[in-house]
């Protein structure tokens, strides 16, 4: 593999030094995915996400080949709750809240099954996990400093779900001055209408956030 590569990208292609570059899978978790979950308890369907499953994983594969450095996030909570503002348990008219026992245990609490990453992009013991208890990967959690400790300067982006912590977590990335590239067959909404402007106000005004590229376009430039 050479040291750098060009993605076929929107709004433009763009070069990427790899040893600068980790791709960041967010929130791949059971609780997302499967049925029984916190997504599920929210009235969604959620078999709409299982389309970003290949995709992740062809990626995963070929930047664990190509030595980057990767970091999954879940987003949870600790069991006593301490970390979750009463503003997020207390919201909407879900059919479970945060912390009630589920069919994959507490709903969205750190330890338990449905808290888990899904087993077809489980982590390896190398790789890193960030415990989040936002929608953002930056807020309240080790990313920034860990990302600076490996001299990160570009992430490649994918997960769940494409407008509420990939788009919060690329805006996050983008202020603190990282280039971001959305992975966008790698990403997924339970609306795809939000999926797609999620795309598009990132890749937008010269890419006001970041760029958006295919997960093809991806492995083709790790490839070339
Ligand atoms: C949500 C997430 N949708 N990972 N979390 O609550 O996008």
């Amino acid at each position: 593999m050479a040291d750098t590569g060009t993605i076929a990208a929107e709004p433009a292609p763009i070069t990427l030094d790899w040893s600068k570059t980790a791709l960041v899978i967010i929130d791949m978790q059971r609780d997302f995915m499967e049925p029984g979950g916190f997504g599920e308890t929210l009235g969604n369907d959620v078999s709409q996400l299982a389309r970003a499953v290949q995709p992740i994983a062809a990626v995963l594969a070929a930047v664990r080949e190509a030595g980057l450095l990767v970091v999954h996030t879940r987003e949870g909570h600790l069991p006593d709750l301490s970390d979750a503002p009463p503003a997020k348990v207390e919201r909407g008219a879900p059919s479970l809240r945060i912390g009630d026992p589920g069919p994959m245990g507490r709903i969205l609490i750190r330890g338990e099954a449905g808290h888990d990453i899904i087993p077809e992009l489980y982590p390896l013991e190398s790789e890193i996990v960030i415990d989040k208890p936002g929608k953002g990967a930056f807020y309240a959690t080790e990313l920034s400093d860990i990302l600076s400790k490996y001299g990160i300067e570009n992430l490649l982006v994918c997960g769940v779900t494409t407008e509420v912590c990939v788009n919060t977590t690329v805006r996050e990335a983008n202020d603190r001055g990282y280039r971001c590239v959305v992975i966008s067959d790698g990403c997924a909404s339970y609306f795809p209408e939000f999926h797609e402007m999620g795309l598009k106000m990132i890749k937008a005004q010269g890419g006001i956030f970041g760029w958006v590229a295919e997960s093809a376009a991806v492995l083709k430039a790790l490839a070339a």
